[in-house]
């Protein structure tokens, strides 16, 4: 008989609570001094930590832009993709691994303008996942033309006379299309962005946040958004064309949840079964 004692098992790590470090990747940020993006990250981080998914349960994925940066300044999954087209890369790898937590971060010129069929086309899936968007009102990375929000108004050294153009209406376009949770949010109230985010994240299907995030370089008057946004004065309805009236008569500075819809998210997981590169390869066979 052997008689020796097996080694008694090592005591299982004490589990470390999260917060918003736990989330945070060494990477400095390089926004502009005052940039509203800087609140949206510790948004972003102090939402994570208040859904308690560890960082290798989140993926972070992005277009182009300054807002687009975020991925890279948090430990989570990341994925810097190309010009409006987060949504198609978060939609397959939301389809590829269900088991994460998908948070889609844009601008209003990468999800608005060259993304914005994928925009109504997410929103009508009802994929779960949160789709933030840093609305500036302008392309920041590319020094300051006009984007789909930008009022007809704003005259600067590229566009001399003002666009003229009628502005998108982004939360009203999503309740159109199907997205399954709106919401307005304002940079610099960051635990406010925080909890909406969580709530965003919390609830299934396609959920859009919208968040104020002023461009202090070429819309240095954004600095006042901050005097004149105000929480809603009403509480979240599920009622979408209740919703879309309200919103058609808000000024765009009401912050807060406005839609909590009940439509059941896209299907994950049980549509077909694994396919293998043998099965696809089959499939294209001539
Ligand atoms: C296909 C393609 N077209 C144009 C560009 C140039 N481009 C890079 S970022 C950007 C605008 C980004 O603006 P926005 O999405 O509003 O983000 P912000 O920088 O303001 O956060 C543009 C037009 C590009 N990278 N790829
Ligand atoms: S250009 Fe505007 S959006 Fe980009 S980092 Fe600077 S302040 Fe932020």
């Amino acid at each position: 008989m052997n008689d020796t004692v097996a080694p008694a098992a090592a005591p299982a790590p004490a589990a470390v609570p999260l917060t918003m470090s736990s989330y945070k990747s060494d990477y400095k940020p390089i926004w502009c001094p005052g940039c509203g993006d800087y609140t949206v990250l510790n948004g972003v981080l102090k939402a994570l930590a208040q859904i308690g998914r560890a960082p290798h349960e989140v993926a972070v994925v992005s277009g182009i832009g300054c807002s687009s940066r975020i991925p890279a300044y948090t430990r989570c999954y990341g994925f810097h993709g190309v010009h409006g087209r987060s949504l198609a890369a978060a939609t397959g790898l939301k389809v590829a691994r269900p088991d994460l937590t998908v948070l889609v971060a844009s601008g209003d010129g990468d999800g608005y303008s060259i993304g914005g069929n994928h925009f109504m086309h997410a929103c009508r899936r009802n994929v779960d996942m949160t789709y933030m968007v840093m609305d500036n009102h302008v392309y920041g990375m590319t020094k300051g033309q006009p984007s789909p929000t930008t009022e007809p108004d704003w005259v600067s050294k590229l566009s001399p006379t003002g666009t003229g153009l009628r502005v998108f209406h982004p939360l009203v376009v999503a309740l159109a299309a199907g997205a399954n949770f709106v919401a307005r949010a304002f940079a610099g109230d960051q635990n406010g962005t925080a909890d909406i985010l969580a709530q965003a994240m919390r609830h299934p299907g396609f959920s859009f946040v919208e968040i104020l995030s002023p461009c202090v370089t070429f819309r240095p008057e954004q600095r006042g958004w901050k005097d004149i946004v105000r929480p809603s004065p009403v509480e979240p309805t599920s009622d979408p064309s209740r919703a879309a009236h309200r919103l058609l008569g808000d000024d765009g500075m009401n912050i807060g949840v406005l839609y909590k819809g009940d439509r059941p998210p896209y299907p994950l997981g049980a549509r077909r079964p694994p396919v293998t590169p043998a099965d696809l390869e089959a499939e294209f066979e001539l």
